[in-house]
């Protein structure tokens, strides 16, 4: 019951443009997706299921509480097929990941830190998060590039 209502809930979500009382557009989606490209505000987001995951970054100091949702979920939840995402950012940052990162890890979006949401000015609104704690392959520079923080764009490709 509960798989099936949000089910309804993200086929909605992927097939309608954010609603305007969910406020701006934060992530657009584009590329191989079932419903077509697909533009969604924060609060949007916010009702996909929340992951936390607490690690070390390479740009702050000690561990953090990352809140947000497991890439895999928007990206199944959007029709996606395709081996690659192209991440894109607000400064025009673009990196090519694997899709298999998802599967292989939990890898989240976070859109809030040790409880705060994520501004623009420090590293938000959403920021690509590896559980980088949790494996030591994923403590590699091949890595680091896919943690796209100011991310605003995914190319299912
Ligand atoms: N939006 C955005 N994300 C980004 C980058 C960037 O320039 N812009 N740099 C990447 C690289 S090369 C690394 S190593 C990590 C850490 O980058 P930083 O030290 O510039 O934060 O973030 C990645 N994510
Ligand atoms: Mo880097």
């Amino acid at each position: 019951m509960r798989n099936g209502v949000t089910g309804l809930a993200m086929f909605m979500m992927a097939a309608m443009p954010a609603a305007a009382d969910d406020g701006p557009a934060v992530l657009r989606v584009t590329g191989n997706i079932a419903g077509g490209p697909a533009s969604f505000a924060l609060d949007t987001l916010r009702d996909l299921p929340e992951a936390t995951l607490e690690t070390s970054t390479v740009v702050t100091d000690g561990t953090h509480r990352f809140t947000g949702f497991l890439m895999r979920d928007l990206l199944d939840r959007v029709g996606a097929s395709g081996d690659h995402v192209t991440a894109s950012a607000l400064n025009d940052y673009a990196v090519d990941i694997p899709v298999s990162d998802f599967r292989d890890y939990d890898v989240i979006v976070a859109y809030a830190m040790d409880g705060a949401p994520l501004e623009r000015a420090d590293k938000g609104p959403l920021w690509i998060v590896y559980p980088r704690d949790d494996h030591t392959e994923l403590q590699d520079i091949r890595f680091d590039y896919r943690w796209v923080w100011q991310l605003s764009g995914l190319e299912i490709r």
